[in-house]
């Protein structure tokens, strides 16, 4: 899953892809890279990050994804937490929602409901990401992330969401500190021994920066090694901003992995 953001402050790409025709362009790219999915996102929610407006939300998201639709044979994923662009995104064509809030924002469950043929992200996370950061805490992270997720998969099954739409997430940097993001990916078996494909999300994140004592631009290859990690673990889907290097790494891990002994 190759990131798109459209975001004038994203984290680590400074919001280069702001104009239509640019981010066409680094879509385009990334596909001729072997990304399956493109993942669309036009607010920012990493630490820190202030909201954008609706109307603004979808200003940058909808025109890019149409454009997108149109040309590539990707899967589009939007990244977001209101019900509005939800819908407006599926209505323009979106394979799926990525929501860091894992449907509990107003409206959004129903909405997902109603388009039976999009597929669904639920997202970990501890507080919002303007205060996340603060004092993430966690008795026993692994085990509460588990909790959390199994909570939201039953209330989407109870909502009539069928169980193959379905993609859970660990949350990566989303209120935990840099041991509870170690401990995660430790024990992902934790996540990926339970029915639903596990997306992982670390690319370009702190985490990376604080173990190596990198910059957001030196961060290529510890996101490298937890993409592997991730995969061997049981991982299904990884999002990162790496796309040609994250699928040669990717494409050898499953070599090894699915040779027949
Ligand atoms: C993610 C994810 C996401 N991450 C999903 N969606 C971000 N499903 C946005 C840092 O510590 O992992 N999964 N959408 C980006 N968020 C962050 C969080 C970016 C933390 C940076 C950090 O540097």
């Amino acid at each position: 899953m190759a990131i798109l953001n459209v975001t004038p402050d994203s984290f680590s790409d400074g919001g280069h892809f702001i104009s239509v025709d640019t981010a066409l362009k680094q879509a385009r790219l990334m596909a001729k890279e072997g990304a399956k999915i493109i993942d669309i996102g036009g607010e920012s929610t990493r630490p820190g990050a202030k909201a954008v407006s609706l109307q603004e939300e979808l200003d940058r998201v909808i025109p890019i994804l149409e454009k997108i639709r149109a040309e590539l044979p990707l899967k589009i994923s939007v990244d977001t937490s209101k019900s509005i662009v939800m819908r407006e995104a599926i209505a323009a064509g979106a394979n799926m929602i990525n929501d860091v809030m894992a449907l509990q924002g107003d409206g959004s469950l129903e909405t997902v409901a109603a388009a039976t043929q999009v597929d669904i992200c639920l997202m970990h996370m501890q507080g919002e990401p303007r205060t996340m950061q603060t004092n993430p805490y966690y008795q026993d992270v692994v085990n509460e992330v588990k909790s959390f997720l199994l909570a939201r998969v039953e209330a989407c099954l109870k909502a009539g969401i069928s169980s193959e739409r379905i993609i859970i997430d660990p949350g990566f940097g989303f209120g935990k500190t840099i041991a509870h993001n170690l401990l995660l990916m430790q024990q992902l078996q934790v996540l990926t021994a339970l029915d639903y494909p596990v997306l992982v999300g670390v690319s370009r994140k702190s985490l990376i920066g604080k173990v190596l004592n990198r910059p957001v631009t030196q961060r290529l290859y510890g996101g490298i090694a937890l993409a592997v990690l991730a995969i061997s673990k049981g991982a299904k889907i990884i999002r990162t901003h790496d796309v040609a290097a994250t699928v040669d790494a990717l494409t050898m891990t499953q070599a090894v992995l699915s040779t027949e002994p």
